[in-house]
């Protein structure tokens, strides 16, 4: 067989071959009998004959690529997020409809084989997940690239996780959360170099199997780093080339700046990676030595090129010498790489203008912006079929490798048949949703209310607890009309909330917990009815992403502007058809430009007001005294009105708003936020509306596919081609 002939799914000609091979399988390589066999031996006897197809096609591209002599990618990154493989798979090789029909010859339904996967769960959040997108972009693309990272024995923790685990005595046993603690930081040392000296030594391998000096190294090689967390492959490559290799410094170097490029994911100052020059010395001494002669090279090119001007170096330095000595990874990173990006337009100008503003003086042509991007594969195909079949029916299925035919849908917003059947998919979507939440928290929950959701990793910046303020002033709101005996003029709405905190993250455990606390006072009172409920849901994940994000009618974006680096959600729900309610920050920024200011519900200060806002001496209490709303709003957390057993469980939540500054300005952007809320329950009244707009939100995100970002990744940073297939 060929390539082609697994193009289209031909249920009736394929279904008997299709039956045969997973017979094969259960019987000789999991070794069951079919009668016996489990639902999960059926899944892996499944999932092994469609992996022989990958395999086929995986094989052929590969030797298509040495045949052409192509550049390939490798793509460092600690994380993939990448869910479940199952469905994707058969979706790609066009083979859903012959895998159903043969399993339900042996009487076993396809979909629940599905759910048994558990989701590959190898990252932690964004920067993972967009590593996952971009591989599926690349086999798309047929850009030649391998993915390096760690198989961890645990992943993305459940829920409720134990620390402990994080001190384990096996290097590749578990992916750390952002802020891992104290005790377990000199593992991930050990990671990060046993992970990047396993990926450096075996790309040389690679291209050693067909050269014999190092010359052609950039001609054939990218490296590419995922946030700094790889960033030891450039101290790894040097020690390779000079020690292994016998190369001389000035050549070493050369290769090296032209084989790496880099992506900054965050601006935050807590988050830029550092490791004590102590503990590098003790665990990579040469690595250490290596940083340091490439430092004192570097920082003297500066002082020939702009005198000596001591405050310019030490803040040049990849060592930081205030305090402890440590090594910056981020500065490293900028020095070795030939093209340092951002992740959006608005975060990539920040970089220049804050962290790297040196550098950008010094090396303006190595800064980009690469703006992320989702795979509709996953985010569309896979996550949404009903309106994956609506698109297919009205504008062909191309929109599947070409993001933009989504344009074709702009005219249909003014056709009511079409509304008519965007809406419908919607409305199956929340249904899924809703049985979801029924059967895994026996909560019942009104399709018709409008679905409101926040999901994404519990972070300080990413305000999940300016949305809980305006839900508890809604409840304010609904209480006091109840109470006057008037109804309430508000639009019935279904918060949801999910996402984890890493386990030292007491802040964010506590935001956790307090939605947890407003959920239970909120949804029990009788007072309250249909016109709100609150819902966290547990163990959020990829899988359940799929499920959330289709099923939205709003989609809160709401970070503090100038913190987001892009975001990715927002483009996941917007392409799934629910509206942003969002602040001018990350990717939202230009989700605004491609969609139209109209049909997006923007809010809050912005990057530049806030700074102006903090010069000046930001007062929260100010706004906390002069908004008697507001004010109600915190002195019900303070006062534990949702925290009844415990009434001070709240008060550190409070004073961080009002008497610590509000480090995030949430009290700054309270009203501007509330009144936008205001005028989102406007427009969801007419619903016509709404899924007018909710569909040009859709026709505008052709330009958030990971393929168009990939694209230019391939052609402005890694210059590679793509490999021809016969
Ligand atoms: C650092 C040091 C030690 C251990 C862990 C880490 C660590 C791990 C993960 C630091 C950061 C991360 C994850 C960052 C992340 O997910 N950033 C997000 O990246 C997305 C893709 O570019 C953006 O869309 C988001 O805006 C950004 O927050």
């Amino acid at each position: 067989m060929t390539i082609k002939d697994f193009a289209y799914d031909h249920p009736d000609r394929d279904v008997a071959a299709f039956k045969r091979a997973v017979a094969n399988k259960l019987i000789y390589a999991v070794g069951k009998d079919p009668v016996t066999a489990s639902p999960d031996d059926w899944l892996n006897a499944t999932a092994l004959a469609v992996r022989d197809q990958l395999v086929e096609r995986w094989m052929a591209t590969t030797r298509a690529s040495y045949d052409q002599e192509l550049k390939r990618v490798y793509y460092l990154s600690m994380e993939f997020l990448i869910g479940r493989t199952f469905t994707n798979a058969l979706l790609a090789l066009d083979l859903q409809a012959t895998v159903k029909q043969a399993l339900a010859d042996f009487g076993v339904d396809m979909s629940e084989l599905a759910e048994r996967e558990p989701d590959a769960a190898l990252g932690n959040g964004g920067l993972g997940r967009l590593a996952a997108c971009f591989l599926d972009s690349m086999a798309t693309l047929g850009v030649p690239g391998f993915g390096y990272g760690i198989r961890y024995e645990y992943g993305m923790f459940r829920q409720k996780m134990v620390e402990s685990k994080n001190h384990s005595e096996n290097v590749s046993r578990v992916l750390y959360p952002d802020d891992s603690t104290p005790s377990g930081r000199e593992l991930r040392l050990h990671q990060e170099y046993f992970f990047v000296s396993a990926s450096v030594q075996d790309l040389l391998r690679r291209y050693l199997r067909n050269h014999d000096t190092f010359d052609a190294l950039s001609d054939q090689v990218s490296i590419h780093l995922n946030d700094t967390h790889p960033v030891l492959a450039v101290p790894e490559l040097m020690r390779l080339l000079l020690d292994e290799h016998g190369l001389d410094w000035d050549s070493a170097w050369a290769q090296t700046q032209k084989v790496f490029s880099y992506t900054n994911h965050t601006l935050m100052h807590e988050a830029l990676e550092t490791w004590p020059v102590e503990m590098m010395g003790r665990i990579l001494p040469r690595h250490l030595q290596i940083l340091y002669d490439l430092n004192s090279r570097f920082l003297g090119s500066v002082t020939e090129r702009l005198g000596n001007d001591v405050e310019l170096l030490r803040r040049l330095s990849l060592i930081d010498e205030t305090g402890e000595r440590r090594v910056r990874m981020a500065y490293v990173a900028v020095l070795a790489s030939h093209s340092i990006n951002g992740v959006s337009g608005l975060h990539s100008e920040l970089m220049t203008q804050s962290i790297f503003a040196d550098f950008y003086r010094l090396f303006p042509e190595r800064f980009n912006n690469k703006t992320n991007g989702v795979t509709p594969r996953r985010w569309l195909a896979q996550a949404n079929p009903p309106l994956a079949a609506l698109l297919d029916q009205r504008i062909g299925r191309g929109w599947r490798r070409d993001l933009t035919q989504l344009e074709a849908l702009r005219p249909m917003a003014q056709q009511a048949p079409f509304v008519r059947a965007f809406r419908h998919a919607k409305r199956e979507n929340k249904l899924r949703l809703a049985n979801w939440i029924e059967q895994h928290m026996g909560l019942v929950i009104d399709t018709d209310a409008m679905f409101d959701v926040q999901v994404k990793r519990i972070h300080e910046y990413k305000r999940q607890l300016l949305n809980v303020l305006h839900v508890i002033s809604r409840y304010h709101r609904i209480v006091a009309a109840h109470d006057a005996g008037q109804p309430a003029d508000l639009v019935p709405r279904v918060v949801v909330f999910a996402g984890k905190a890493a386990s030292a993250y007491h802040a964010a455990k506590l935001v956790i917990r307090l939605i947890n606390d407003v959920a239970a006072v909120v949804n029990n009172d009788p007072r309250v009815g249909k016109l709100l409920k609150v819902v966290f849901l547990p163990n959020y994940s990829v899988s359940l992403a799929e499920i959330i994000m289709p099923a939205a009618d709003l989609s809160e974006q709401i970070s503090t502007a100038g913190t987001e680096a892009s975001g990715t959600g927002n483009m996941k729900f917007a392409l799934n058809g629910a509206l942003t309610i969002g602040t001018l920050d990350g990717a939202n920024v230009e989700m605004k430009e491609n969609v139209g200011d109209e049909n997006i519900f923007i809010f809050g200060n912005t990057t530049p007001q806030v700074a102006d806002i903090r010069a000046q001496g930001y007062q929260p209490r100010h706004f906390y005294e002069s908004n008697p709303e507001l004010k109600a709003v915190l002195d019900a957390i303070r006062d534990g009105a949702f925290s009844p057993g415990e009434p001070a469980r709240y008060q550190g939540i409070f004073d961080t708003l009002v008497n610590w500054g509000d480090q995030y300005l949430l009290l700054a952007d309270y009203a501007s936020y509330v009144a936008m809320q205001g005028r989102v329950d406007a427009l969801y009244r007419d619903a016509d509306a709404w899924t007018r707009m909710a569909i040009l939100n859709v026709a505008g995100m052709g330009a958030f596919s990971s393929d168009r970002t990939i694209a230019q990744y391939a052609h402005e940073i890694w210059q590679t081609k793509p490999v021809l297939l016969a």
